[in-house]
């Protein structure tokens, strides 16, 4: 199987200039190709990773990928995709984040292969040097208006506006790919399904210039069963930077697929064989609800992303909240695994148990607070207490410093002594 029969397998391959040529082409040799991520925030999310572990599957297949941060681009705006205009960033702040975010790209590529190794590039070191009137000269002559307005990205903003500094992006970014395709043989640009407008005016460019071919690709846009965006969850954006998401809810995150997600997802996120995915999808199909594929998805890009050892301490965390162990974690396994959820400062070394739920918000009177003990529904570190006059005290503290109470199956509170 080919890198391009393996992308069609895995359901990744929406859009292509010249499917069979470009396949020959990759068959008779190393192809460099590139994607760009420009630098509108701190950290990538998951969004951003099918088209990284893109860049890495044609790494893998031999090919010379190039990760290029848009450092220039990022201080312009990419209309593509956007219903409205955005705001600019001050300079400062994407110097800020290209920084970073090359830092995330860099974890995914192979920079030391012998026969093809990565690359990072950073168009800001050409795009940040050029002159206005030789631009205008030199690469604006081949960019008819007429053109420009036919894309998407453009002509569907037309009606609610576009800044010419938006309607500028796809020269730029087509600049890039000339630059890429000229100084380090570039021939193919992907990225995903949004980037088609984008990536063809490039291809034109180059034809235009220096008559020479090169290819595009896309990914599709990542979709879940149930409409809702991927992603996004209640608590927010699932990050790639673990400060940001914690590797143990970027577990959780996975490990919440839905069934009928979760085999398209694993074909996505996942470097597993053919075979091992075809076990999988009979698997799912056979004991739907059992999860067993959620986990093989949640611990493959856990361990991706965020190496080994974040792996085993989410599962870890996991498996302590999912059965009841908090006493087996360290205090920064509690603060992980408890980041998210309601919490209580507590001053002083004692406090009722009832007072205490009503306090923490857990119930909402103190009637209730007698209720729910009287009905086992309180768990203080993972211990159901029913006596209403039960004191908490040293003895409740785990690691010094917390108190798990858990009401019910799965509400966790957190209670932090502060001396
Ligand atoms: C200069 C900048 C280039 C080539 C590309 C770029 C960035 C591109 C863009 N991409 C999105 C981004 O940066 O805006 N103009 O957030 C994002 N991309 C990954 C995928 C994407 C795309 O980083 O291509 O489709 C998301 O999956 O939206 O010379």
């Amino acid at each position: 199987m080919d890198i391009l029969q393996d992308l069609e397998f895995r359901g990744m391959l929406y859009q292509i200039t010249d499917y069979d040529e470009l396949r020959q082409r990759l068959n008779s040799g190393p192809v460099t190709l590139y994607i760009g991520f420009d630098p509108t925030a701190d950290s990538l999310h998951v969004g951003s990773l099918l088209p990284i572990l893109g860049l890495r599957r044609f790494q893998l297949a031999g090919h010379k990928p190039i990760a290029l941060v848009g450092g220039g681009t990022g201080l312009i705006g990419d209309p593509s995709g956007k219903s409205s205009e955005r705001g600019l960033n001050p300079e400062e702040v994407v110097d800020e984040w290209t920084v970073k975010i090359r830092a995330q790209l860099e974890r995914f590529l192979d920079f030391n292969s012998p026969q093809n190794p990565a690359r990072i590039a950073n168009n800001y070191d050409w795009l940040g040097k050029q002159q206005v009137i030789t631009f205008l000269r030199d690469i604006g002559k081949y960019f008819p208006i007429g053109y420009m307005l036919s894309k998407d990205a453009v002509k569907s903003r037309l009606s609610t506006g576009i800044s010419y500094t938006e309607f500028s992006y796809m020269i730029l970014q087509s600049y890039d790919f000339l630059r890429l395709n000229e100084d380090y043989g570039c021939e193919m640009q992907a990225g995903g399904s949004d980037q088609w407008g984008n990536i063809t005016a490039g291809i034109d460019l180059i034809r235009r210039v220096s008559n020479r071919k090169a290819y595009g690709l896309t990914f599709p846009l990542v979709t879940k069963s149930d409409g809702t965006k991927f992603g996004k969850t209640e608590s927010g954006t699932i990050w790639l930077d673990p400060a940001k998401t914690t590797p143990y809810r970027f577990f959780q995150f996975w490990i919440n697929t839905d069934d009928r997600d979760v085999i398209k997802f694993i074909k996505y996120f996942t470097f597993l064989s053919r075979d091992e995915i075809i076990d999988l999808e009979k698997e799912v199909d056979e004991n739907p609800g059992k999860r067993e594929a959620q986990r093989v998805l949640a611990r493959e890009v856990t361990a991706l992303v965020h190496g080994k050892d974040a792996l085993s301490r989410a599962e870890k965390i996991s498996q302590a909240l999912f059965y009841g162990n908090v006493k087996d974690l360290m205090e920064d396994e509690i603060e992980e695994g408890l980041m998210d959820v309601p919490s209580v400062t507590i001053e002083g070394k004692e406090i009722g148990i009832v007072d205490l739920l009503v306090t923490a918000g857990i119930s909402p009177s103190r009637r209730q607070a007698r209720e729910d003990l009287k009905n086992r529904a309180i768990y203080i570190n993972d211990q159901c207490v029913t006596d209403i006059n039960k004191m908490l005290g040293l003895n409740d503290r785990l690691r010094e410093r917390y108190t798990v109470i858990r009401r019910g199956k799965k509400n966790y509170f957190l209670v932090k002594w502060l001396s």
